[in-house]
């Protein structure tokens, strides 16, 4: 067999989406989500300009050499847009893999190492009382861990919480990034008291986690995760940013609150300090930005050893495809932790048709061979690109912070 063709579509159902279609002379195509929030055109000018004249005319089912291919072969390695692109590639073969052997794609990975994969989601609210109302409504849909997230008074705007009723979406519309205002002392004195009211009214059954979204040096991440010790958090995720491994020492010397942190990274090499010191509890990586399966199975791989387990991102701004990849990979993997969903629009869901469902804060995969998911390009035709970015972060006085 033989690639015939490479497609990349960018549609904007709702949100920007990245997607790759790869076809094999024998007709069997594959399909992978190459989209990085904010940065969606640099990714798809990537795979067009630099990887598809190389695709033509390989053997589809050479998975490990055509990753190496573009890893080792390119020089530059790494980076989000490098690996974004090779992730989505890789997706597609391992798709157009399983359904020219007609099976679903856990089953080339290893086969199902659970029925089902536990998800988080996402509640939110200006106000502790509107957090709080949030969290009962998700508890009420039958979710077992949920995230949570408030508003904190004195601080306009912050990472998580919707301006508007519809929703939370880290992107907004327009050309160039919103700006977002920080408080980090406002922040540390609010957290405590948020989660202590949380197991006050929610008891100790439910899970519940929380992101402090790259913030904190690691002195202060080290006084809040003390401070939330007693209120048994699942996880406190991206205390830190995560470019220095060494900083979660500090943290882990002084608490037992369980930390995950990833979401950001492509490779192995950044999380090996992590897992090797046992530094997290949870490596928060997703297939589509990390290389895809060839890649996160060697992660998963070392992370086994050291006893930390796989919990991939699954914001709305990975795709329906991105989601099937990863939930392929956590059913099959055995350091599996759990998986967030955060869930797409109607419309987005129409572009993507697929088989998972979710029920009771999990998520099932179907029998359909390969990753289970359609991409309708006749409906996607109709939702042109439309810019958007992430917020950036300035502190009060002014100084560019972290988002
Ligand atoms: O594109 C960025 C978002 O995916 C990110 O901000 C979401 O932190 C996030 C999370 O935990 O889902
Ligand atoms: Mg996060």
């Amino acid at each position: 067999m033989k690639i015939e063709s490479v497609k990349i579509f960018v549609s904007c159902p709702d949100r920007n989406f990245v997607t790759i279609k790869i076809t094999s002379d024998e007709g069997v195509y594959g399909l992978g989500d190459a989209t990085l929030n904010g940065r969606e055109l640099a990714v798809a000018t990537y795979i067009e300009e630099y990887c598809i004249p190389s695709l033509i005319g390989r053997d589809p089912f050479d998975t490990e050499d055509i990753w190496q291919y573009f890893y080792k072969g390119v020089y530059w390695r790494r980076g989000a847009v490098n690996m974004a692109a090779i992730g989505a590639i890789d997706i597609a073969l391992w798709d157009l893999k399983a359904k020219a052997l007609k099976v679903p794609l856990y089953q080339l990975l290893g086969g199902k190492s659970r029925q089902q994969v536990l998800t988080y989601c996402h509640a939110q609210g200006k106000t502790l009382p509107e957090t709080m109302d949030a969290i009962r409504q998700k508890a009420e849909l039958g979710y077992q861990a949920i995230r949570v997230q408030s508003g904190v008074p004195g601080m306009k705007s912050i990472y998580g919480i919707a301006k508007s009723s519809k929703g939370y979406e880290p992107a907004i519309k327009g050309n160039v990034p919103a700006e977002e205002c920080w408080d980090t002392n406002k922040y540390l004195n609010f957290a405590p008291k948020l989660f202590a009211a949380v197991r006050k009214d929610f008891g100790e059954d439910l899970h519940f986690l929380h992101d402090s979204h790259h913030r904190l040096s690691p002195n202060e991440a080290a006084r809040l995760a003390k401070e939330l010790e007693p209120f048994h958090l699942f996880w406190m995720e991206d205390a830190v940013r995560g470019e220095l491994q060494e900083a979660y020492r500090h943290i882990r010397k002084n608490s037992t609150t369980p930390l995950a942190i990833g979401e950001v990274f492509n490779t192995i090499y950044d999380c090996q300090t992590f897992i090797t010191e046992q530094l997290v509890d949870y490596l928060r990586m997703s297939v589509p930005h990390t290389g895809g399966f060839t890649h996160m199975k060697k992660i998963a791989a070392l992370a086994e050893t050291y006893l930390v387990n796989m919990a991939p991102h699954g914001p709305s701004d990975i795709s329906p495809i991105g989601i099937a990849a990863n939930l392929h990979f956590s059913i099959s993997i055995n350091n599996f932790g759990i998986m967030e969903y955060m869930g797409h629009s109607d419309l987005t869901n129409e572009v993507f048709p697929h088989g998972y469902v979710l029920k009771e804060g999990s998520l099932y995969l179907d029998e359909t061979p390969g990753l289970g998911v359609e991409y309708n390009e006749k409906l996607a035709e109709k939702y042109a690109y439309e810019k958007a970015f992430l917020p950036v972060n300035r502190k009060e006085d002014g100084t560019m912070f972290d988002w």
